[in-house]
């Protein structure tokens, strides 16, 4: 075995497909005998994270301790997958700043809005704009694109890529690497 670890970081709004890249990753990755770990924001919330909401202070914690979390793994020699909205640039970069160069790889979800309300999976967003949310990442909190990232997933033709086209797009990244 001889597998140098990174962290490959998702980014985008709710509804935008990160859990779903994230597990189509891991399977992919698993199918090429690599170990990889998948660090789920809505899922660390249940537990490592329990103490925190979604106020802006509550949020760059959660995305510093995931951040944290992801570096552990990475020096593990693992390829830690983590997939978070992670809506604050700052915040993405302090957990860039805390691995090697190359090391983090930087994904954007990059859809529109629209279609990540359109899909609603959990009616979060019908919620939000109802104002029984308040402060829901892309309604009434903002969400800042990254500015220099790794990977950007994109609708083409107004079509979405499938999660095993969206994997591939990072595979690819990672061999080249
Ligand atoms: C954004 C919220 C909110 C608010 C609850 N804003 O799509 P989901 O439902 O399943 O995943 C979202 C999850 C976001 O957690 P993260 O840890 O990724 O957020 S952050 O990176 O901003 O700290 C969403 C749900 O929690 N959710 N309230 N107000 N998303």
């Amino acid at each position: 075995l001889n597998q140098k670890g990174c962290v490959v970081w998702i980014t985008g709004l709710s509804g935008s497909g990160k859990s779903t890249l994230a597990c189509s990753l891991g399977r992919e990755l698993h199918s090429r005998g690599k170990l990889s770990y998948i660090l789920d924001g809505d899922n660390l919330r249940h537990g490592l994270n329990k103490d925190l909401g979604f106020k802006a202070e509550d949020r760059t914690e959660n995305i510093r301790r995931v951040g944290e979390v992801a570096k552990l793994f990475a020096d593990a020699g693992l390829i830690c997958i983590a997939s978070l909205i992670s809506p604050y640039r700052k915040d993405r970069d302090g957990c860039r700043a805390m691995l090697t160069d190359g090391n983090f790889i930087e994904v954007f979800m990059n859809m529109p809005l629209a279609v990540c309300e359109e899909r609603d999976a959990k009616g979060l967003y019908k919620l939000a704009r109802a104002g029984k949310i308040k402060g829901f990442t892309g309604i009434d909190d903002p969400y800042e694109p990254p500015l220099n990232c790794e990977i950007e997933i994109i609708q083409k033709d107004g079509v979405c890529p499938t999660p095993y086209e969206m994997a591939g797009q990072v595979t690819s990244y990672l061999e080249d690497k």
